[in-house]
């Protein structure tokens, strides 16, 4: 044991070396000066490390501490119904941390045990049935990749350029594995088969919180793709994403994702509640708003370098990395200008497109220390592409909220330092 970490100690450094002398830009190389990192006994080769008693849970170590969720404090009028962001900018892959993931709550989150849990189905169904816990726990699951996000990601960018930082003007989302029951073998079990025709019914369903957000989906929708979801990423949910059980509705808006779920009404119509008429509602610009958006469409963002995740290491290669999704379904193609939109390059897919799930793009290039424009514009297997802010705005004016999907542009200065800024 202790002859390989020697073995691979040894090996790092000629790695590093090799890299130092190879790389022109390279600092130490550069000065031709003993870099102290390579040459000095350091600290963490001196002494012991932590036991493994110390973090029966883990933590991001102290360096990572700025990888945190964020909140815009002239958002919302109190931190109770409010939202914070992802940091984006940050991660990489495709799998948010849940410790890290957005919030979005409408009075607050709640601390609702296992224990106490129950989830009811009553309305047109032949067996009205109370769930337990327990019960959800002894029926068919499936995991299951999928984005969320929030229909006023992006929200605040209608009228002009607003929050600089990925984080702000696109971490409304989220992207985990859900682990739960298809809401389909819920229904089933509680008679909605036997009661014959139900293609035009709906549900209402229902959070145990005291805002409940109730919203109705259509039956094809809940008979389709809708899980009842209790674990993410492997892990319980955490209490802000609806300790013990959220619903998980794949593609749709954030707000659909009841959390805390308590109670699935089967009913014949929409119950037009405060979550679907004042809320998320799209307004246009001839002043009517539209219902029942309630497909996320395509969208992507270019994650780094972004304003906060300047390029710090000068001219020469650099990692354009991003991320694209699509309620529709999967990514099939992004696109990176660096002109503004006058001229794009395909970028490179992380992996092939999961349907309604984040995809990583990547885009290798050469810098040479100008100005640049960046921009990323997402395609998904319906043939659909990305909007301008302007094609989205002849629509739908400048006070509109929710579903923005527009292209986002970064300007990057000659420094690397980029911001949030609009071409038209
Ligand atoms: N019960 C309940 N469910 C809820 C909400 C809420 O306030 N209460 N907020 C909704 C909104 S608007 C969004 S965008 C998502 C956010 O999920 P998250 O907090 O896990 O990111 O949850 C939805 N589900
Ligand atoms: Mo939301």
């Amino acid at each position: 044991m202790d002859e390989f970490a020697k073995t691979s100690r040894r090996a790092f450094l000629r790695g590093s070396a090799a890299v130092a002398a190879g790389t022109v830009a390279g600092h130490a190389a550069a000065q031709g000066a003993p870099d102290p990192a390579i040459t000095e006994l350091q600290d963490w080769a001196s002494y012991l490390g932590v036991g493994v008693d110390e973090t029966p849970y883990g933590l991001p170590i102290k360096f990572e501490t700025d990888v945190v969720r964020r909140s815009v404090p002239w958002l919302t009028a109190s931190p109770i119904s409010s939202i914070n962001f992802t940091p984006i900018h940050a991660l990489e892959g495709t799998i948010t941390p849940q410790g890290c993931a957005f919030e979005r709550h409408h009075s607050g989150a709640i601390e609702l045990s296992k224990d106490d849990y129950r989830l009811m189905i009553n309305g047109l169904v032949d067996r009205p049935l109370v769930f337990t816990y327990a019960d959800l726990e002894r029926l068919p699951r499936e995991n299951h990749v999928y984005f969320c996000e929030c229909a006023a990601n992006t929200g605040m960018e209608w009228a002009g350029a607003q929050l600089n930082g990925a984080q702000f003007t696109h971490g409304m989302i989220h992207n985990m594995e859900y682990t739960g029951v298809p809401l389909r073998t819920l229904l089933a079990e509680a008679g909605l088969d036997a009661a014959g025709d139900f293609a035009d019914k709906w549900v209402y369903v229902e959070g145990a919180d005291a805002s409940s957000n109730g919203r109705s989906i259509p039956m094809e929708k809940a008979l389709d793709d809708v899980l009842v979801a209790f674990k993410a990423n492997g892990e319980a949910l955490r209490m802000e994403h609806g300790y013990p059980v959220r619903l998980v509705v794949p593609g749709w808006e954030g707000n659909m994702w009841i959390k805390w779920i308590r109670r699935i009404e089967v009913t014949d119509a929409a119950v037009e509640s405060r979550e679907e008429t004042s809320k998320y509602t799209d307004l246009h610009e001839d002043g009517v708003a539209r219902k029942w958006t309630w497909v996320m469409d395509a969208k992507s963002i270019i994650t780094s370098p972004s304003p906060q995740m300047p390029i710090t290491h000068g001219t020469g290669p650099l990692v354009v990395s991003g991320l694209a999704w699509s309620g529709h379904g999967k990514i099939t193609r992004v696109d990176v200008s660096i002109d503004g939109g006058i001229t794009w390059e395909t970028a490179r897919l992380g992996k092939q497109g999961d349907t309604k799930a984040l995809t990583r793009f990547y885009y290798d290039m050469d810098w040479d220390g100008r100005e640049m424009l960046m921009q990323a514009r997402a395609m998904d297997d319906t043939g659909y592409v990305q909007p301008t802010k302007d094609q989205l705005r002849e629509m739908r004016g400048e006070n509109s909220v929710y579903h923005n999907n527009c292209i986002q542009t970064w300007f990057v200065n000659e420094e690397g330092v980029a911001e949030n800024v609009e071409v038209s």
